[in-house]
C-alpha cells in the first residue's frame, strides 16, 4: 500500500513522477497547501515539517521528496534509476542528490518564500539576492553537461535528471530560467519527452512549462 501526500507542481512532483516511471500504483492525496492543510495536526502527524511531499509505504511516513526518491529508485529498480551501490557511479549519483537538495533547492525555497528568511516588506531584495546565485548553480551544472552530459551521470538517465528538471521548473518565472542554459534545456527535454511526464502532467492537472 502507497499513498503520497501531494500538491500539484510541488516537490512531491519528484515523487509521483518516478513512481509512475517505475509503474507502482499509488493513492494519491492531494493537499491544499494554499489553505494551510499541510500544517493541520493530522497531516503533521506524518510529517511534522508541515511541507509536501510525504510518502507512506506499508504504514511507514516518510519526508523529504529527494530522500524518497532514491528510495523508490533502490526498492524498485536498482542499477537502472539509481546506480548500484557498487557501481563505479554511484558516489557521483549520491554526490548531484546531495547537491541539488542541499544547495540548489533551498535557494529555490528563498525564491518562493523569500518573507521567510528576509520577512514580507523584504521580498523583493531578498529575491533580487537570490536569483544569481541560482543563475551561478546553473551555470556549473551546465559546465559539467557540457563537459560529461548529456545526463549528469553521462549517457543515462539518473534519479538526479528527474530532480534537475523539477528544480528548472521551479524557476520558470524568474530573470534568468534554468533552462536557458543550452545543455540544462537539452536535459530538460529529453526528460520532458518520457511519457511518465506527459502522465504526470495530466494526473497533477499541470499546463504550464510543457
Ligand atoms: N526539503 C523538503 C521541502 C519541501 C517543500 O518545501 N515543500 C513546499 C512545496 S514545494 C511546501 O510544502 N510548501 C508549503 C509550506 O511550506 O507551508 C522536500 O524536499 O521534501
Amino acid at each position: 500500500m502507497r499513498a503520497l501526500y501531494y500538491a500539484p507542481g510541488a516537490a512531491s512532483f519528484l515523487v509521483h513522477w518516478l513512481l509512475i516511471e517505475l509503474g507502482l500504483d499509488v493513492e494519491l492525496i492531494r493537499v491544499d497547501t494554499a489553505a494551510g492543510d499541510q500544517k493541520r495536526p493530522e497531516y503533521l502527524a506524518l510529517n511534522p515539517n508541515g511541507v509536501v511531499p510525504t510518502y507512506v509505504e506499508d504504514g511507514h511516513a516518510m519526508f523529504e521528496a529527494a530522500a524518497i526518491a532514491m528510495t523508490l529508485a533502490d526498492r524498485n529498480a536498482p542499477g537502472e534509476l539509481a546506480p548500484a551501490f557498487d557501481a563505479p557511479e554511484r558516489a557521483d549519483y549520491t554526490q548531484w542528490m546531495f547537491h541539488l537538495a542541499n544547495a540548489v533547492q533551498p535557494l529555490l525555497r528563498i525564491w518562493w518564500y523569500p518573507h521567510e528568511v528576509a520577512g514580507a516588506e523584504n521580498a523583493a531584495p531578498a529575491r533580487e539576492h537570490v536569483a544569481p546565485r541560482v543563475e551561478a548553480a546553473w551555470q556549473r551544472i551546465d559546465d559539467h553537461l557540457a563537459a560529461r552530459g548529456p545526463f549528469l551521470l553521462g549517457d543515462r538517465p539518473s534519479v538526479a535528471d528527474f530532480y534537475v528538471t523539477m528544480l528548472l521548473r521551479w524557476t520558470r518565472g524568474m530573470p534568468r530560467p534554468g533552462d536557458q542554459w543550452p545543455h540544462l534545456a537539452a536535459l530538460a527535454a529529453r526528460l520532458k519527452a518520457r511519457p511518465s511526464f506527459v502522465a504526470l502532467y495530466e494526473r497533477e492537472g499541470l499546463t504550464d512549462w510543457r
